[in-house]
């Protein structure tokens, strides 16, 4: 029976500064995903951290369907497209099926990267149990990389458990009756996953504005060993309805003004990290508005809707438990 080695990881150290970054792509042109499309990005991002030992496994979305039209494909890695909801199980079978290989001798002894990505559809709604279940077999080394860009997007921008409050989805159109069809608050998916699994070692949140912080994540994820998780936050023209050149300023917006905070949960320890490290060290955050009127989606938003969401971005900061991340307050004493 063949040595197969215990949770070892390729070494994949930090990139120090973009000039350090290795020009190969693993994922290159072929792909028909629209112009300024930035989950795109994130998938080209990913796997020119991760490297060439790597399989990347994707869930059905956008970044299946517009990168895998008959007989071509951007992905020079091995590729494999698994179920709408499946992207946990996906990468917990397939991190156990090398390893069964490996032990039966059937392959060499090496770390192979396991990626398995999807949309938020997919994982903040309806995988999310298959991922919970991957991040409790601490055996296996995988990431999850849930691609957010707020919306079912491939099937023509629905809502999802992720898309933010009061904006204009073909499933939440503003009316003259109702101006607001969609009031729900978006889950805190990366921060519900790490607080929920204690022995998960890696949890973080990226942005691809910021492309070599997202990068080291991703290195970071995937060298620490067992199932680990990352949450992009990613602009979509399309859905959000702005001009494509705007994407890396949107991007860049959103963590400037509070709305979605850049941390990495690693061991149990909490680190904000980038611009939302600034934040939490005392910078002002930009105001909401200034992220949501570049957006299409919100067009229809009143100076009422504007200071709402405001105020529960001000909430998340000045009342958390961890700013942006754990929505706990203490007790008050003797309560
Ligand atoms: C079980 C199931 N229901 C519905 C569909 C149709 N469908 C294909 S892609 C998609 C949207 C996926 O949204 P998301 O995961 O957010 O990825 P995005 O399209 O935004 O990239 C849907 C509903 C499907 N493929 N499988
Ligand atoms: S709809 Fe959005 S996520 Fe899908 S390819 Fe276009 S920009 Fe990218």
């Amino acid at each position: 029976m063949a040595e197969v080695f215990a949770n070892a990881t390729q070494i994949l150290e930090p990139f120090r500064g973009v000039k350090k970054v290795t020009i190969e792509e693993y994922f290159t042109s072929g792909h028909r995903t629209c112009q300024g499309c930035e989950s795109a990005l994130v998938m080209k991002l990913m796997v020119k951290a991760a490297g060439p030992r790597t399989i990347v496994l994707g869930a059905t979305g956008c970044m299946y369907v517009a990168n895998t039209t008959y007989y071509t494909t951007p992905w020079v890695v091995p590729w494999m497209h698994t179920q709408l909801g499946s992207s946990g199980s996906a990468a917990l079978g397939t991190a156990a099926g090398l390893k069964a290989l490996m032990k039966k001798g059937k392959m060499k002894s090496e770390p192979i990267n396991v990626i398995a990505f999807c949309g938020d559809g997919g994982g903040a709604d309806m995988g999310l149990g298959a991922i919970s279940a991957t991040l409790t077999h601490k055996e296996y080394n995988s990431l999850i990389l849930m691609y957010d860009n707020e919306s079912y997007a491939n099937t023509d921008i629905q809502l999802s458990g992720s898309t933010p409050y009061g904006a204009n989805t073909t499933f939440s159109p503003p009316g003259k009756v109702r101006r607001l069809i969609h009031t729900r608050w978006k889950k805190n998916t990366a921060a519900m996953l790490a607080a929920g699994h204690t022995e998960c070692r890696y949890v973080g949140t990226v942005c691809a504005s910021y492309a070599v912080e997202m990068m080291n994540k991703v290195r970071k994820a995937l060298s620490i060993g067992g199932p680990t998780f990352i949450h992009s936050l990613d602009p979509c023209p399309k859905g959000w309805d702005y001009d494509p050149m705007l994407s890396h300023e949107l991007g860049e917006l959103a963590v400037e003004c509070g709305v979605f905070p850049l941390y990495e949960v690693e061991d149990g320890v909490v680190r904000h990290y980038g611009k939302t490290k600034a934040i939490v060290e005392g910078r002002p955050r930009k105001p909401v508005r200034e992220y949501l009127l570049k957006q299409g989606r919100f067009a229809h938003f009143t100076e009422e809707d504007l200071e709402y969401f405001q105020a529960k971005v001000d909430e998340m900061w000045n009342e958390w438990e961890i700013p942006g991340v754990i929505p706990f307050k203490k007790a008050p004493a003797g309560k």
